[in-house]
């Protein structure tokens, strides 16, 4: 292990867990993407220490509406674990997190072991059931500037996430309206068809990428397969609500900021 690397990882660490937004890396010490996936790996190692545990994967990038948001090209993929479980309807500590944003999702829940090259109809098949999802993403960098490799370093923005009830795959999940509501009011909308063009390429692309890795979805594990439209920035208070057609709805609010926190 390069003590480099990992010095990298404890900096991102130290950032999320201390909510203090650090310069991006690229500005002073630029990684490859291979470098900056090993740092994701620390920094998940640095979770596992504590005691959380893994619970499935995050694609980013998947629609084109997120890659212009973040002045992006590419695909990412990230790690998720039980720690950033938040309950469907439940309130989100905007003090845990430095600026966070939510993004509307669509989440699978693996049945059956799947990596490397498999086509949609097989993806789909490992599938036992799928759920409306809010995805909470928290760049460590200051105003969620990045590139590609500082992002892939900070684990993808991963933060949190709100996954409503689970349903059986209903026939066609190509093209459903995704809609995110703000305190009642629409905020952003779109369709599952601006995921890669049909969020079962989401689930065939994690399966390619977590095997590069050594790795497989496993069953039991959830796949994020990245957000239909852009991210919505969370302010104290603020009701948020993701309704996909056909599969249901997940929503959170925010809590009050405490006063240390204001004005940061
Ligand atoms: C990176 C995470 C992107 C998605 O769904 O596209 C992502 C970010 O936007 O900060 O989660
Ligand atoms: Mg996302």
């Amino acid at each position: 292990m390069s003590a480099r690397l990992d010095s990298i990882a404890e900096k991102l660490d130290d950032a999320a867990m201390g909510q203090r937004a650090i310069a991006q890396l690229s500005i002073d010490t630029p990684l490859s993407i291979a470098d900056a996936y090993r740092v994701q790996n620390l920094l998940v190692e640095r979770r596992l220490a504590r005691g959380e545990r893994r619970v499935g994967v995050k694609l980013g990038f998947t629609s084109r509406a997120k890659m212009i948001q973040m002045g992006v090209d590419d695909l990412i993929w990230g790690q998720l674990t039980d720690a950033m479980l938040v309950g469907d309807g439940s309130h989100l500590a905007l003090a845990e997190f430095i600026h966070p944003r939510a993004e509307p999702e669509i989440a699978f829940l693996i049945g059956e072991r799947l990596s490397g090259e498999v086509n949609e109809e097989q993806a789909l098949a490992a599938v036992r059931s799928v759920a409306p999802a809010l995805e909470i993403i928290d760049s460590r960098y200051s105003d969620f500037k990045f590139n590609l490799a500082d992002v892939i370093a900070d684990n993808c923005s991963s933060a949190a996430l709100v996954v409503g009830a689970w349903r059986p795959l209903p026939g066609n999940i190509g093209n459903l309206d995704v809609r995110l509501e703000i305190d009642g009011q629409p905020a952003q909308a779109g369709s599952t068809a601006a995921i890669l063009g049909h969020p079962a390429r989401a689930l065939v692309a994690a399966a390619r990428l977590v095997a590069q890795a050594g790795l497989a979805l496993e069953p039991g594990w959830v796949v994020m397969a990245g957000a239909a439209t852009a991210a919505e920035t969370l302010r104290p208070g603020m009701r948020v609500r993701v309704t996909v057609d056909g599969i249901g709805g997940a929503a959170f609010s925010c809590d009050e900021v405490p006063r240390e926190k204001q004005g940061r």
